[in-house]
């Protein structure tokens, strides 16, 4: 699972992967600071099963502190983009190449209007946060426009009784990973299902790439900046017309981190406080910092950056999580690591897919599993829900 951070040059796309990840990349208030992406690890987080079960867990790819669990999830940082993008304005369109591997976009605003349209920076409060939205929108659906159309001639000889629409469409857009579904309901929404795709105008090959990008990479809208005064006449804008919309304020999380690191404070990443510990001896002026952030976190419930990773795992993606275990009655792998995995699965994931997730060969073999608070036998077909503690009986388990 990746999520891909997108949007206007100079908002705080670094800031915000460099406060969820832990890595320090480049951050300055110019535009195209980042030119090549930057891949990393975040953490979702959630409510660990090991406290309902009484036990002291002990994972092996997540972590588990006090009873919440952070799960790894990789994240990509592209560089900026500038209206007209796609026309190779700016970096042009590379940052669409590196974002389209992603499956959630979480696109980065800055909502205190500190910046123009190019990324420079303004006096806060003049630029226009809902025009930015708008644009980068706008230079994706383009983007995608593009590539269908630099495809229709290919289409139209694959195709030339432009019959088969559907399936063609679905090749030219495989590495977005467009279902036959979505395609579907696009088309039946545009009522262009069944008009031939070498037909098409501009206007229905845009409003096309739009539906699409809406069906497959919703985004999430990081209000981020949102410490700067300026941010909220625009918020309740902006609240106004989008409900995907959470304020952040990712320098504020950052801060927090390096507190962390430094021994200063006690914070887990999304917590609504943080505790400064004794004999941290902090100077003023790092006092004040805390200061802000403390009231920041107290007006909006937190910095905004653990949530909206979150959102994007959960919300947009509707992934669950799975513990598996090979011993149910201590719940814990071969090495008595107790509870040591926990997978994001798809929402309708079944026992078996489980099985493959863990292993293929484990998948191939599989010939029931359990489900460790009832004792019930699952079949194959069993779909999982959020929070099972499952073990996977197969043929290669036995041995
Ligand atoms: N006040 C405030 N400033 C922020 C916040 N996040 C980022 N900034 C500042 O915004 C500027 C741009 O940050 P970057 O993270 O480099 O922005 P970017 O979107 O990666 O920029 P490009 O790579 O150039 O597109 C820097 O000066 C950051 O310190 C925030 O939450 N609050
Ligand atoms: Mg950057």
């Amino acid at each position: 699972m990746l999520i891909g951070l997108i949007g206007k040059a100079n908002v705080g796309k670094s800031t915000f992967f460099s406060a969820s990840t832990d890595n320090i990349v480049n951050i300055a208030n110019y535009p195209f600071t980042t030119v090549k992406p930057n891949l990393g690890v975040c953490h979702v987080r959630l409510n660990c099963v090991c406290k309902e079960f009484g036990v002291k867990d002990n994972p092996v790819h997540s972590i588990c502190i006090e009873g919440i669990r952070f799960i790894p999830v990789q994240i990509i940082d592209v560089a900026g983009l500038v209206p007209g993008a796609h026309k190779g304005k700016g970096l042009g369109n590379k940052f669409l190449d590196d974002a389209r591997q992603a499956d959630a976009l979480i696109h980065v605003i800055d909502i205190s209007g500190s910046t123009d349209s190019e990324g420079k920076p303004l006096t806060p409060g003049t630029g226009d946060p809902l025009e930015d939205i708008r644009f980068v929108e706008e230079e994706f659906d383009l983007w995608l426009a593009s590539i269908i159309k630099r495809d229709a001639d290919n289409i139209k000889e694959l195709d030339p009784s432009g019959q088969n629409t559907v399936q063609v469409l679905k090749k030219r857009l495989s590495g977005l990973g467009v279902s036959e579904t979505s395609l579907d309901r696009v088309l039946n929404k545009l009522t262009l299902l069944n008009k031939k795709f070498k037909s098409w105008t501009e206007q229905e090959i845009f409003d096309f790439s739009q539906n699409i990008r809406r069906e497959v990479r919703p985004m999430i809208i990081a209000a981020n900046k949102a410490d700067i005064s300026t941010s909220k006449a625009n918020l309740s804008k902006l609240t106004e017309k989008y409900s995907n919309v959470v304020p952040c304020a990712s320098e504020l999380e950052m801060l927090l981190r390096r507190a962390v690191k430094n021994g200063f404070i006690h914070y887990l990443p999304g917590d609504n406080s943080f505790e400064i510990k004794e004999n941290s001896h902090l100077s003023d002026k790092q006092k004040q910092a805390l200061e802000i952030v403390s009231k920041f976190i107290k007006m909006h419930g937190s910095t905004g950056v653990q949530e909206i990773i979150n959102l994007a795992c959960f919300s947009l993606l509707e992934r669950i999580v799975v513990y598996p275990v090979e011993d149910d009655s201590k719940l814990s792998d071969k090495k008595g690591n107790i509870l040591p995995e926990a997978y994001l699965l798809s929402k309708e994931s079944t026992a078996k897919d489980l099985a493959h997730a863990i292993h293929e060969e484990l998948g191939k073999g599989f010939l029931f599993a359990i489900d460790v608070r009832t004792k019930r036998r699952l079949g194959a077909d069993h779909v999982l829900k959020n929070n099972d503690v499952i073990k996977i009986v197969s043929t290669t388990s036995r041995k």
